[in-house]
């Protein structure tokens, strides 16, 4: 539900399209089915694609916090909740590692985040296909982004087609530097970043908002960064 901003952030209004410099052209050009490649310590790998269609969908509306300070308060998402995924199909069909709690999550535009599945299993986090009413745009993340409303927007993968299931972290390399990534990046507690505390990052990130938004909006070169 929509609340009070949570320390270090205002009230952009609009959701703008985001994220880091180097996706800013990248438009994956597959926008239509929905598809999800299930790894990583698993029986059997997987991809699930109309099995998806058959899930309840569930609507969430959610304030919406990236790391760099702006939030986009009150939006109406729909889809189907991960929880679901998991429980429904993934868990019986890919049969992960009992213990394979550590989550990788990967975009067409080469984007990818991590999380623990205890926290991609609360009933706010779903796998969206609408926003406010209408069928995503590929502007925002369609055919299917993830929206974990209680970790900041860099978790909140867009165009996701990937999801691997791991009892250790194999070696994965965030989509940012070092820094950059926490673990959990949870709002509440500010978790921005590792290595410096989150109301330092606050003062660093600000000044990006708005460079950041124009070159986004700005982005002409359709490059189509397909990871398969
Ligand atoms: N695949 C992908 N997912 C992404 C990003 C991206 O560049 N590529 N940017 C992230 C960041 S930093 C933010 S704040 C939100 C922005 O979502 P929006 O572009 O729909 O506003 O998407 C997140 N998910
Ligand atoms: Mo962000």
């Amino acid at each position: 539900m929509s609340s009070a901003l949570p320390k270090g952030q205002f009230d952009i209004g609009k959701m703008p399209r985001f994220g880091l410099i180097q996706f800013a052209d990248r438009f994956p050009s597959e926008t239509g089915t929905p598809r999800l490649h299930i790894s990583g310590d698993v029986e059997n790998e997987l991809v699930l694609d109309e099995e998806l269609t058959g899930l309840q969908r569930t609507e969430i509306i959610a304030d919406f916090h990236c790391v760099t300070t702006w939030s986009s308060l009150g939006l109406r998402w729909q889809g189907i909740l991960f929880k679901h995924v998991f429980e429904q199909l993934i868990r019986p069909m890919a049969k992960p590692n009992e213990n394979a709690a550590f989550v990788i999550l990967k975009a067409r535009d080469g984007a990818r985040a991590s999380l623990p599945l205890s926290d991609l299993l609360q009933d706010n986090v779903i796998l969206a296909d609408w926003l406010n009413d209408k069928p995503l745009t590929r502007e925002h993340g369609a055919p299917l982004r993830l929206v974990a409303p209680d970790h900041y927007g860099y978790k909140n993968i867009k165009y996701i087609n990937r999801i691997a299931f791991h009892v250790q972290n194999p070696g994965y390399r965030p989509s940012g530097l070092r820094f950059m990534e926490h673990p959990r990046a949870r709002v509440a507690y500010e978790e921005r970043g590792s290595t410096f505390p989150g109301w330092l990052l606050r003062y660093a990130y600000k000044p990006l908002v708005k460079p950041t938004i124009r070159i986004f909006a700005n982005a002409t070169k359709f490059k189509d960064q397909d990871n398969g």
